[in-house]
């Protein structure tokens, strides 16, 4: 079998994605996400300019060596843009062969390791009764477990809160991603967040009991030993985990809050390889966040994981608006496959999405379930992506009282 085009279709049903939909002389198609918020050009320019050239030809089969060719012989080496653009091409290789074999392509990751996967939901308020309102929403949704997001007095705008989010345009839940000409200004306080969030923590546990799994997202904004503080008090709420408490590129930063709380922490959203991770995972100091889509494709999560797994880490793969349908089922076929499955994060798409990306996948009490369609069972409707061409759009950024700019 050959590899005969390779297509790089930008659109933006509810949002920007850029999706690769590779077909081979059997007429056989595979679809793979690219997307990177706010940098989505990029990655189509990566992929069109520089390796749909190189795919032409080749045997769509020969995944690893696909997957190394294009690693090494760009010559530089990792970063968003490089592993999404590969991501994007070994996830659409893999649809080709388990569409081939005519499987499911967690059949070919092993089988099934469970019925189910559980999956977390977003909830966000602008204060308790709205918080309370959503923890509400999600649990009618079908949530078992819920992350928790609110403002903060003093702020005018928190990272995850998603009535705030409408205020500027926000359609569905919460969208970080805003179509404005410049990166949105938003501000940030660290040691009123630090005195906030616990008596938020409290008042949810007393309101929803002890048994439902809570986690929480810190996105990058405090030092380590304001993490190691935010840990110990978040303790006796029984978090599933706090996320990304410390910007992540410094490792070693994780060692001190893990030294300081038993609150578990995850981290890695932002991470595009293995390397980002070496001293976390051997030290045993976070759970896996990284999205399929950033991290090189299922090639590469599968031996992140693999290696995490002998540290007894768990997975709890990216899964926000961001990573389109196509990215979810990859992370999906995963979760089902590995055994150190922890959790998976699904926002759910808007309805123009869902209206260019047919699905297989299923969201039932609590659990998702990738669909028995061979393949990963996602695909483009190319007509329909069309009718949504591509608009800017851009993150939002923080600063502090005194205009120095700050994590977001
Ligand atoms: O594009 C940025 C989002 O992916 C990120 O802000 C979402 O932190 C996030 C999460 O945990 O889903
Ligand atoms: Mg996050």
């Amino acid at each position: 079998m050959k590899i005969v085009t390779a297509d790089v279709i930008v659109s933006s049903p509810d949002r920007n994605f850029v999706t690769l939909r590779i077909t081979t002389d059997e007429g056989l198609t595979g679809v793979g996400d690219g997307t990177l918020n706010g940098r989505e050009l990029a990655v189509a320019s990566y992929l069109a300019d520089h390796v749909v050239p190189l795919l032409i030809g080749r045997d769509p089969h020969r995944i690893e060596d696909t997957w190394q060719f294009l690693y090494r012989s760009a010559y530089w080496r990792r970063g968003p843009v490089t592993m999404a653009a590969i991501a994007a091409v070994d996830v659409a290789l893999w649809d080709i062969k388990a569409k081939a074999a005519g499987m499911p392509l967690y059949q070919l990751l092993g089988g099934a390791s469970r019925t189910g996967i559980m999956a977390y939901g977003h909830a966000s308020g602008r204060d308790t009764q709205e918080l309370f309102d959503s923890i509400r929403k999600h649990l009618e949704l079908g949530y078992r477990s819920i992350r928790v997001q609110t403002s903060v007095p003093g702020i005018n705008a928190v990272y995850g809160v998603a009535a705030q989010a409408e205020a500027y345009g926000g359609r569905y839940d919460y969208e970080p991603a805003r179509r404005t000409p410049l990166p949105a200004e938003e501000d940030w306080d660290t040691r009123a967040y630090l005195r906030h969030l616990p008596t938020v923590f409290e008042a949810v546990r007393n309101e929803f009991g002890p048994e439902l799994p809570l986690l929480h997202d810190g996105h990058h904004r405090m030092t380590p030993i304001q993490a190691a503080r935010l840990g110990k008090d978040l303790e006796p709420y029984d978090l599933f985990w706090l996320e990304d408490c410390t910007p992540a590129e410094n490792q070693e930063a994780l060692r001190l809050v893990r030294q300081h709380t038993t609150t578990p922490l995850a981290i890695g959203e932002i991470f595009n390889t293995v390397w980002d991770y070496q001293t976390l995972i051997r030290e045993q100091l976070i759970d896996v966040r990284s999205a399929v889509t950033h991290t090189g494709g299922i090639t590469a999560m599968r031996k992140l994981l693999d290696f995490a797994a002998q540290y007894q880490i768990k997975s709890g793969i990216h899964g926000p608006t961001d990573i389109s349908p196509v990215g979810m089922a990859a992370a999906l076929h995963l979760d089902l496959a590995i055994h150190n499955f922890g959790i998976q994060e699904y926002m759910q798409h808007g309805p123009l999405t869902n209206e260019v990306f047919s699905q297989s996948f299923t969201f039932e009490n609590g659990y998702l379930h990738p669909g028995d369609e061979p393949g990963l069972g996602v695909d483009i409707d190319v007509e329909a992506a069309a009718r949504f061409p591509y608009q800017p759009a851009y993150l939002p950024f923080n600063r502090l009282k005194d205009g120095t700019v700050h994590d977001w």
